[in-house]
This record gives C-alpha cells, structure tokens and sequence, in this order.
C-alpha cells in the first residue's frame, strides 16, 4: 500500500452498505496508518450539495462535485472514499479521469435490488414503490453498473460478507496494485 493519495469510489444502490463500508474502510485504514476522508452522498447533500435535487442534471453535478473534492484529499496525500449511489457511468468515468490511472479505484458494491428493498433500512423504497418518492434509483431511476471497475464486492453463496472483509477485499487490492 503506497503512501500516495487516492480515490477509493464506492458506487451501488440505496441500502447496499456504502455508508457502512466506507466507515468499515476507514477504520482499517487507520489501523494501517492511513489518513482518510469519507465524502458520502448523504452527508454532502447536507452541506456543499444542499442545492441539489434528485433530478438527473442535479445528480450528474453531485457526481461532479464529489469528484473535485475527492481529488483534492487525494493531491493532498489521504485516501478520499467517496461513497454515493453514483448511477451515471459517464459521470463516473468523467471523475476517473480528473486522477491519474492508478489514483482512482472503483468499488462496485454489487447487491441485488430485492435486497437492498428488504433491508429498505430508512423506508424509502416502501415510499418509492407507493409513488410518494418519484425518480427513486431502481425503482423508477437508472443505475448503470461498472462495466469495467478496479472491484466487484457481491454475496456469496445468498450472503453479504461483512463490512470488515469487504473492506479487507479492497485494501488486498491496493496493497498489490
Ligand atoms: C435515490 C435517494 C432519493 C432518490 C433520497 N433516489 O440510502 P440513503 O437514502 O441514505 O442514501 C440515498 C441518498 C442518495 O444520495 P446520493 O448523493 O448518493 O445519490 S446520487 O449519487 O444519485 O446523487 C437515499 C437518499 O439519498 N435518497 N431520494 N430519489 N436515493
């Protein structure tokens, strides 16, 4: 594991873990010795992206501007996990390209929908398929997946491994690359 800022990009639906792998990441790293920054989606939306909806222009400029922040913990040498839904490929792709080829790791958190929905940990898939949230992802919003990212993160054998070893799977990964 190099000493050189980076991008670790988490992407996924609504109740995959994002937030809870983040923090899991962040923890091991520190262990490890690491500075690190989580920018969630969540909690942005709070503060630098308060002006921001749902709408699809809105969340190509959410994407956008995580992407700037991130890349600015990552020049200044911590590991930024950047950790939100994310559901455009472009925009995704326009944020790998602001770093160098090794700097920007993406992290598809590749959960199945139906579970995501069971876990419906705030209620909002429940208020998504009422049709009292409109434009909710998976629901009646796209997600692309990665078609072509640093790690895959899925259940084996119909289970979620824990948040540890999911963020173990990433740190292996970056201590070999
Ligand atoms: C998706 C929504 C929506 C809609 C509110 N679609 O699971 P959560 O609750 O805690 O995290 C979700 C969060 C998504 O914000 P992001 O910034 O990650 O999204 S994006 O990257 O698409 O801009 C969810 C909640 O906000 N939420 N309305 N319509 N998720």
């Amino acid at each position: 594991l190099s000493q050189k800022g980076c991008v670790i990009w988490i992407t996924g639906l609504s109740g995959s873990g994002k937030s809870t792998l983040a923090c899991a990441l962040s923890r091991e790293l520190h262990y490890r010795g690491h500075l690190t920054y989580i920018l969630d989606g969540d909690n942005v939306r709070h503060g630098l992206n308060r002006d921001l909806s749902f709408n699809g222009e809105d969340r190509a400029e959410n994407i956008r501007r995580v992407g700037e922040v991130a890349k600015l913990f990552a020049d200044a040498g911590l590991i930024c996990i950047a950790s939100l839904i994310s559901p455009y490929r472009k925009e995704r792709d326009a944020c790998r390209a602001m770093l160098s080829d090794s700097s920007f790791i993406e992290v598809f958190l590749n959960i199945p929908l139906e579970v995501c929905e069971a876990r419906d940990p705030k209620g909002l898939y429940k208020l998504a398929r009422a049709g009292k949230i409109k434009g909710f992802t998976g629901v009646d919003d796209p997600y692309e997946s990665p078609l072509d990212c640093e790690i895959v993160i899925k259940q084996i054998d119909g289970k979620c491994p824990t948040p540890k070893a999911m963020a173990e799977q990433i740190i292996s990964f970056l201590d070999n690359n």
